[in-house]
């Protein structure tokens, strides 16, 4: 059918066009560090991420995504417009976004949408609706605790495919799944990296990585779906075109 979409072969991004918004602001690109134009643009408030959540993942098929149960987690500041809602967090193996040319194992997508709109999907139609912080993940010889509560209930949801949520056992804490100096950043215009492609985000990549280990890496590539193992699932580069990308500092 034509809402079957995945990563590679018969329904790879090659074949996405049908379901995509084509425009002049796609996602992931590739950032170039020398071309970032250096400028502050204010630090982005992250409330409540300090907070300690209880929450659920699922396995969608196309990635594992966590829901957080509770009060609202808010974004603003950073030359936003408005408050942004995180609505679920998920991530790529390996990371959509290159850096230079280095594509890192992991990227987590933190998914918040403009609270002017009344939720996430309507929120896809305007051209700020959506911020998506992402955060870069770089190997490492140890283990990450701070993925630890996720990892754990990967495991668990990584042959349910679209079936059921699991609740996680260990409480997760936001703020531990951004980098210490999560003020500096990288930012763009430009899209959703999955079908339908909406040119509605606002992309806040992270500076600073954060470390993961080798066999924390493997449990999200041993994730299944309908056709087998889900090996990887990212975008490739979209073309910049005429957009800038800001490099955030103090
Ligand atoms: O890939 C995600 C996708 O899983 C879903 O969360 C979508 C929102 O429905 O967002 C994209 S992304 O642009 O955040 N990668
Ligand atoms: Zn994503």
């Amino acid at each position: 059918t034509a809402s079957e979409w995945g990563y590679w072969g018969k329904y790879g991004p090659k074949t996405w066009s049908e379901l995509c918004a084509t425009g002049k602001r796609q996602s992931p690109i590739d950032i170039v560090t020398e071309d970032a134009i250096r400028i502050d643009l204010g630090a982005l408030k992250f409330d409540r991420y300090d907070f300690a959540f209880s929450g659920s993942l699922i396995n969608n098929g196309h990635t594992i995504q966590v829901k957080l149960d509770g009060v609202p987690i808010h974004l603003s500041g950073g030359s936003l417009p408005s408050v942004y809602v995180l609505e679920q967090m998920h991530f790529h193996w390996s990371a959509e976004h290159t850096v230079d040319g280095v594509r890192d194992p992991l990227e987590l997508h933190l998914v918040h949408y403009n609270n002017q709109y009344a939720n996430f999907s309507e929120a896809t139609q305007h051209e700020n609706g959506i911020v998506v912080v992402a955060v870069l993940f770089e190997f490492n010889n140890y283990d990450n605790p701070d993925l630890m509560p996720i990892l754990e209930t990967t495991k668990i949801v990584s042959n349910w495919v679209g079936k059921n949520m699991a609740q996680m056992r260990n409480k997760l804490i936001p703020l531990l799944l951004l980098p210490k100096d999560h003020t500096t950043y990288y930012s763009y215009e430009g899209s959703l990296t999955t079908p339908g492609c909406q040119e509605s985000v606002m992309w806040f990549v992270m500076t600073e990585k954060l470390p993961i280990s080798e066999a924390q890496v493997n449990v999200f590539r041993h994730v299944q779906n309908s056709n087998g193992t889900l090996k990887y699932n990212y975008r490739p580069k979209q073309e910049l075109g005429n957009r800038k990308v800001h490099h955030r500092l103090e």
